[in-house]
């Protein structure tokens, strides 16, 4: 490791060797948990909860549903590390913050990791509930000149132009259809596709909703993408899960404002349609009874990974 990193991963390393154990100091599988997802945290055996303010260069989530700790333990028997909670750009966060709890899981040893997060569906046979397998991402910021990883290389080690055509491992891809069939959920829990990246805070207006939908997005979400670029800029094999929690409002037709006045004007019946909006708390309902089965499935993937 680069002793000249402008990152304080030295701090970073020494504060988790102060605080773990040393059975559970090398993790070989890193998870993020998502919005209401830090229930994973529960099948951890012998588990140290490790709060972000304890670890130099770490921030604090300040999103409802999210945590700000590390949790280590044992998945199905296997050393590994969670992020309870998470990072986003519209928090204002850098994204050399966003993505810096990755270059640490990488350095402790993590070679996969598995993402989840929570998403709006753009496509109609994709439906609130499923569990997407993402398998390739549209990140509208990396085609405007916000690419999380824009900036001076943290080591000449790291790769400078990223391929990503492979970004979505397909071995782990194969996992979690695996785990699936042992878990005996139905085959509709599950569905693969493809996630677009935004910047939010604000969800997409209809207009936006049906331009993600027309490039090639099956759903669309805040997160996800910086932790996959630096992961892959790492070297980690990487496999993302999205809950979908809500479908994205994308109406075809617009109410016609000037039709309504020209009736009222002429003294007829104008009948209001309601306007469907996105709310966090439908976000994260969704997340609560579908925690359970992400829960199952990330245990079951890690069991099944091949370790050396
Ligand atoms: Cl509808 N949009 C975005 N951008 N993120 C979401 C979402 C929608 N639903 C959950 N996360």
């Amino acid at each position: 490791m680069p002793t000249d990193s402008p990152l304080p991963f030295v701090q970073t390393l020494e504060a988790l060797d102060a605080l773990l154990p040393s059975k559970l100091r090398n993790p070989s599988v890193g998870i993020v948990c998502g919005s209401g997802l830090s229930g994973l945290v529960e099948s951890f055996k012998e588990v140290e909860i490790i709060p972000y303010d304890k670890l130099p260069g770490f921030a604090k989530s300040t999103v409802p549903g999210h945590k700000s700790a590390l949790a280590f333990g044992l998945l199905g028997g296997v050393p590994a590390v969670a992020m309870l909670g998470r990072f986003h750009a519209y928090e204002g966060h850098p994204f050399p913050t966003i993505v810096y709890p990755i270059r640490v899981m990488a350095r402790l040893g993590v070679k996969n990791i598995i993402i989840t997060n929570a998403s709006g569906s753009l496509n109609p046979s994709i439906p609130v509930g499923t569990i997407l397998v993402v398998h390739d991402h549209l990140a509208l910021p990396n085609l405007t000149g916000m690419n999380p990883l824009l900036g001076p290389l943290i080591s000449p080690n790291h790769p400078r132009f990223l391929p990503l055509s492979d970004a979505y491992s397909p071995a782990l891809r194969r996992l979690v259809f695996l785990a699936s069939h042992q878990l005996a959920l139905p085959r509709d829990a599950l569905a693969e596709g493809t996630y677009a990246w935004v910047s939010g805070p604000t969800y997409e207006t209809p207009a936006e909703g049906r331009f993600l939908r027309k490039a090639g997005a099956d759903v669309v979400g805040m997160s996800t993408v910086p932790e996959v670029l630096a992961a892959r800029q790492e070297g980690l094999n990487v496999m993302v899960m999205s809950l979908v929690t809500n479908f994205v409002v994308i109406p075809d037709t617009y109410r016609s404002i000037r039709d309504e006045v020209e009736a009222e004007l002429a003294g007829k019946a104008i009948e209001l349609p309601q306007v469907e909006v996105v709310s966090h708390e439908e976000v994260l309902a969704v997340g609560r009874e579908k925690a359970d089965v992400m829960k199952k499935l990330v245990e079951r993937v890690v069991e099944l990974i091949p370790f050396e």
